[in-house]
């Protein structure tokens, strides 16, 4: 996923340089990556609900994919910001996708793909994101640092995923100030919902944590609020139910 990244990221270049993408990006002035901390930083459990129609564990997941309802049903609902994934071959998403859902709805938004190259986070930027998400595990921490300085630059908050002790280690070597705990292993994509209850206490008490994936149940909300959780990332259960806000107001 990372290589289908980099290659697409060149592709893009050829129709908009990255030289231009940067004066794009330079000429919008800061972002509004702050809407997307304060969100996540509000007293009690926020909610980032994902936007995706097919990922590489489940496939496909919502076949028709009404994501402009979706959105606004999310936004009803009492979702505190959307994560909007943009990867085109195995989620199937779309930049078009991200700025439709952009001009429908006022909560802050996550481009939710594989950042492997500062060009996504002007794009990001360019297409109105709060926040980009930076996978530790795809890059060393120069590049890590480096991104989250672009990410400053920009004024667009930055998302740093993590796996395990050593990632959260780097994150927080690099300077993360939102740390997101992935209870997916993107190796083999099995989900150990345990995974952010463990590693809880290594997350620095300045920063954001974000527990991320598996999220099925009103009990696996609870059990990441007595945690301590700022944030839960649900995707799949959410894309799935017929009345999402029904999971957020428990
Ligand atoms: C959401 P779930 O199990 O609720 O659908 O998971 C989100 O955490 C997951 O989509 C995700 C993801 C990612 C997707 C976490 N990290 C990195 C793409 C890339």
């Amino acid at each position: 996923l990372a290589e289908l990244s980099l290659e697409r990221a060149k592709k893009e270049q050829e129709k908009v340089p990255e030289a231009e993408l940067r004066e794009q990006a330079k000429a919008l002035g800061k972002g509004n990556g702050e809407a997307f901390l304060s969100a996540l930083k509000k007293l009690g459990i926020s909610f980032i609900c994902e936007i995706k129609k097919a990922s590489p564990s489940k496939g496909l997941i919502s076949p028709d994919f009404p994501y402009l309802k979706i959105a606004e049903a999310y936004e009803r609902g009492g979702a505190d910001c959307i994560s909007c994934l943009t990867e085109p071959e195995y989620f199937l998403g779309s930049d078009e996708i991200f700025r439709e859902v952009r001009a429908k709805v006022s909560l802050p938004m996550l481009r939710k793909d594989f950042t492997v190259s500062a060009y996504q986070l002007d794009q990001a930027r360019v297409m109105g994101a709060n926040a980009a998400l930076l996978i530790v595990s795809l890059l060393d921490e120069r590049t890590l640092e480096t991104y989250l300085e672009r990410c400053r630059e920009l004024g667009i908050a930055a998302l740093v995923e993590t796996h395990d002790e050593e990632e959260i280690r780097r994150a927080v070597s690099a300077g993360a100030k939102i740390i997101g705990v992935n209870n997916r292993n993107l190796k083999d994509f099995s989900v150990d919902f345990e995974n952010a209850a463990r590693l809880r206490d290594r997350i620095p008490a300045d920063c954001v944590y974000v527990a991320e994936s598996g999220v099925k149940t009103p009990e696996d909300v609870q059990r990441l609020k007595q945690i301590g959780a700022d944030a839960a990332l649900i995707g799949e259960t959410l894309m799935r139910a017929e009345d999402p806000g029904a999971m957020l107001r428990l």
